[in-house]
């Protein structure tokens, strides 16, 4: 069986982080890695390709086309579906990823043949090894054969080994900020922090766990990249957790930069651990601050107080460690709260920051909440991308509060991000990539503005 397996293109009207963040398709990595045992498998991914998805098809005529998908990539898919649909009917099409697992009814329709809701490496095998020719069901999967109804089985996605050789023509272009070539995996899944605004724990369950270890260390031994950004929704969950990792890349002599998702709280209590990962390699910290209002933070369910940013804000910069923090500004925010905020992120320190409204995705609870308020509806997929405002501000107009975002971005981008520093960690070239990046979402918030 002949399998292409897909990554859509960006999604040019959404306002996106791909410019600055632009990792590899871990997922088509990974399944690629089981498929390829019995099949003939390919990687296109759309991100980068020159060449038009049917230019594909004539050159590698799949019998299978499987394509990962987020939330604003839902109309792209289905536009996809249908061209490879039209060129030939007997190709079958796959869907899979995040979207497919939070909200895969989005894709029933009759250019679909089955939707993978989670995956694991029995239900791959199972399925491409009968596919064409299913008699009933299986379990986690959508079949369109069956009315989409699977077994009922409740499952989540299995942290796979990936190939990462299956994207070697890509991987010189995969970064994250301005570390490039950059590798991204994963050491422990699932989040107990449980904060009300995060899809990341409904994805991956409200317990950690650690990924098995036979799986880390050949990863850990196939990335060739210089560094390694560990997409942990908290690495610093726990002490045993940290020590462990820390013992592993001691025992493979690893030489890598390691860049985490950290929470405030991991980094004031597991400080002296966090000591020892630096020496080992850790060069930046993604932090949620989130606000500058201990409300807000009590009202997300957020585990730690605005005195606890200080403080780890503090920790790190003595260690000498970058911080990219991320912000949400929330909708009830007037002129007066704007220039706080301005303030208060100037006060942390951060060497970059991002500022997100706040999203109430449809799977969380957030979103019955402010359902009265918000201006687009679940299925205007494009806008649900976190950097597009999609609660009616209540204190000032629309176009007023995109002003506002707009002049803090500005303001953070030219007097708060460290650029100095930027470029003496990561050269001129990626400094210029992340600046057209910031001017490119900026460009996107003048238009929103304009049109209000
Ligand atoms: C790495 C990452 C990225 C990478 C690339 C992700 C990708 N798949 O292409 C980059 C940096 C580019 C990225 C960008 C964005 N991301 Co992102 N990202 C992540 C992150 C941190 C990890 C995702 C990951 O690799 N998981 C591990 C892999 C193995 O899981 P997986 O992809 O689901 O794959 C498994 C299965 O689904 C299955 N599978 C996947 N695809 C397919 C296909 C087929 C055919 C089959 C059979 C199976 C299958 O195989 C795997 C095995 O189990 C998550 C947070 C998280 N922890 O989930 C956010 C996350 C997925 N991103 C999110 C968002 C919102 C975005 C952006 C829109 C943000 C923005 N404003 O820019 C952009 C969109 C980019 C674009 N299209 O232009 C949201 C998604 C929300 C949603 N409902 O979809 C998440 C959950 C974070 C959040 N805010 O909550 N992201």
């Amino acid at each position: 069986m002949k399998i292409l397996l897909v990554r859509p293109p960006r999604i040019k009207q959404a306002i996106t982080v791909s410019d600055f963040m632009f990792s590899e398709p871990l997922g088509l990595e990974m399944i690629y890695g089981i498929l390829e045992i019995d099949h003939m498998v390919d990687i296109f991914d759309m991100m980068i390709e020159k060449i038009s998805l049917e230019e594909k098809l004539i050159d590698y005529k799949p019998d299978t086309v499987g394509i990962t998908s987020l939330c604003i990539d839902v109309n792209k898919v289905n536009e996809m579906v249908k061209k490879i649909k039209e060129f030939d009917s007997t190709i079958i099409t796959i869907v899979g990823g995040t979207q497919s697992y939070l909200n895969p009814d989005a894709y029933y329709n009759k250019f679909i043949d089955h939707i993978f809701q989670y995956t694991t490496s029995e239900n791959l095998k199972m399925f491409y090894n009968k596919i064409g020719n299913l008699s009933e069901p299986i379990d986690g999967i959508l079949s369109r054969q069956f009315n989409f109804k699977s077994t009922g089985k409740k499952s989540r996605n299995e942290y796979l080994l990936p190939n990462r050789d299956s994207t070697k023509k890509y991987r010189s272009q995969y970064s994250y900020f301005g570390y490039r070539p950059a590798a991204i995996m994963e050491f422990g899944t699932g989040c107990e922090k449980v904060c009300d605004f995060c899809l990341r724990w409904r994805i991956e369950g409200a317990k950690e766990s650690i990924i098995d270890l036979d799986i880390i260390q050949k990863d850990l031994l196939q990335i060739k990249e210089p560094t390694i950004m560990l997409i942990d929704n908290d690495f610093f969950a726990n002490e045993e957790k940290i020590r462990l990792f820390l013992d592993l890349i001691k025992e493979l002599k690893m030489d890598k930069n390691f860049i985490v998702y950290g929470s405030v709280n991991g980094i004031i209590e597991y400080e002296n651990l966090i000591i020892e990962f630096v020496e080992l390699g850790l060069k930046a910290v993604l932090v949620g601050y989130e606000s500058f209002k201990e409300s807000e933070l009590v009202k997300y369910k957020k585990k730690s107080t605005v005195d606890d940013n200080y403080k780890a804000a503090r920790i790190l910069k003595d260690m000498g460690v970058d911080v990219w923090a991320s912000f949400m500004a929330h909708p009830d925010w007037d002129k007066v709260d704007f220039k706080h905020f301005r303030k208060y992120v100037k006060s942390l320190e951060p060497q970059i920051s991002s500022i997100n409204p706040l999203t109430p995705f449809p799977n969380l609870s957030l979103y019955n909440e402010y359902e009265d308020r918000l201006l687009y509806k679940a299925d205007d997929y494009e806008k649900w991308s976190f950097g597009q405002v999609i609660i009616k501000p209540s204190k000032m107009s629309l176009r007023k509060y995109y002003w506002e975002l707009l002049k803090t971005n500005i303001y953070v981008n030219l007097f708060i991000n460290k650029k100095t520093e930027m470029l003496k960690h990561f050269g001129f070239k990626n400094v210029i990539r992340l600046v057209i990046g910031s001017l490119d979402s900026f460009k996107k918030y003048v238009v929103l503005m304009v049109r209000r």
